[in-house]
């Protein structure tokens, strides 16, 4: 049987380490693309080059083009532009709209029943893009954002009660980032939700650092921003779909009526399998938690009406 194939489209920082993860797990074989001339090239021998080490047999092409993405299982696109000095979060917006359409129409024409996973920013505004600009049903794209908003939590519950990240889940809903709303009361340690673990003052403080997860990577780093974990969402999700494990992730996912809100993604709890976002999962929510994620999936509106979608 033929390996699955998995392309990943930006070779940069995120890119070139979901081709490390999925290699490394042997999901597949990869394709990386990148505008760069040399540099999917480059990346793509060197971890072929890491195979014999880690003993994985799944091959690694780079490209500047897109015919060696053919028939691909599974789209990942982190390609675009991290915001600049003087540049607004208009100007990002509209610049990576340009870029992700034009990553789309390519990558699609190639591979018409692929599972795209978008994972540039804005987020949720991406992957509306990516919806439309495809064609394909909502169930086949879907973004990765949720995973690592609830893992940045799930560490700093871990860290704060010192007990395996493994014992930790954490729920987290609506877009990604500033306007996430995590769901404390169903958080857990081994079972037991968080609520009766920590007191309210240091639950609100373990969200507010997670809500800022991806600033305080950038303030550190100073140029770029995190790469590791977010590439580590983003296979979980392959993973989930290739192996078609049917996992309930946080993800973001096309709402039809699910949670009030119509004709939209926003990140909610979903079944990932082999035929991508299989079921949208709802659950009841408190009048506050509603109102959260109301004013998390209006940001996305506004972005998405910016972009005409
Ligand atoms: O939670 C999340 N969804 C995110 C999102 C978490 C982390 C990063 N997030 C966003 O992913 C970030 O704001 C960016 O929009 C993307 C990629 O982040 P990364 O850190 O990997 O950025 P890099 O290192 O700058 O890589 C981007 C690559 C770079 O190599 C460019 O040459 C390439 O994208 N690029 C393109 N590739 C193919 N085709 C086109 N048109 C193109 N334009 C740029």
């Amino acid at each position: 049987m033929a390996r699955p194939k998995i392309t990943v489209v930006g070779a940069g920082n995120v890119g070139a380490s979901v081709a490390q993860y999925a290699v490394e797990k042997e999901l597949g074989d990869v394709v990386l693309v990148d505008v760069v001339e040399g540099i999917p090239q480059g990346k793509a021998l060197d971890l072929a080059q890491a195979a014999p080490v880690h003993g994985y047999d799944s091959r690694l092409v780079g490209s500047n083009g897109y015919d060696e993405t053919a028939d691909s299982d599974i789209v990942v696109i982190t390609a675009g532009l991290a915001r600049k000095p003087g540049m607004t979060r208009d100007d990002l917006l509209f610049k990576n709209a340009e870029i992700v359409g034009g990553v789309v129409e390519q990558a699609v024409a190639r591979s018409k029943n692929a599972i795209l996973i978008l994972v540039t920013n804005p987020l949720d505004a991406m992957v509306q893009l990516a919806w439309r600009t495809s064609g394909f049903p909502h169930q086949r794209v879907v973004g990765m954002a949720g995973i690592l908003d609830s893992a940045r939590f799930r560490t700093f519950i871990a860290q704060e009660l010192k007990v395996s990240v493994e014992n930790v889940t954490a729920f987290v809903l609506g877009g990604h980032g500033d306007t996430m709303v995590p769901l404390p009361r169903y958080s857990t340690v081994a079972g037991i939700p968080i609520t009766d673990l920590l007191p309210p003052d240091k639950i609100q403080a373990l969200v507010t650092r997670t809500a800022n997860g991806g600033a305080e990577i950038v303030a550190l780093l100073k140029s770029g921003s995190a790469y590791y974990a977010p590439a580590a969402a983003a296979v979980e999700m392959v993973e989930a779909i290739l192996k078609d494990k049917k996992k309930i992730l946080p993800c973001a996912a096309y709402l039809n009526g699910e949670y009030g809100v119509k004709g939209l993604y926003v990140g909610v709890p979903v079944k990932l399998g082999r035929s991508g976002v299989e079921q949208v999962i709802e659950i009841k929510l408190t009048p506050e938690e509603q109102a959260g994620f109301d004013k998390s999936a209006a940001a996305v509106r506004e972005l998405v009406d910016k972009l005409k979608l």
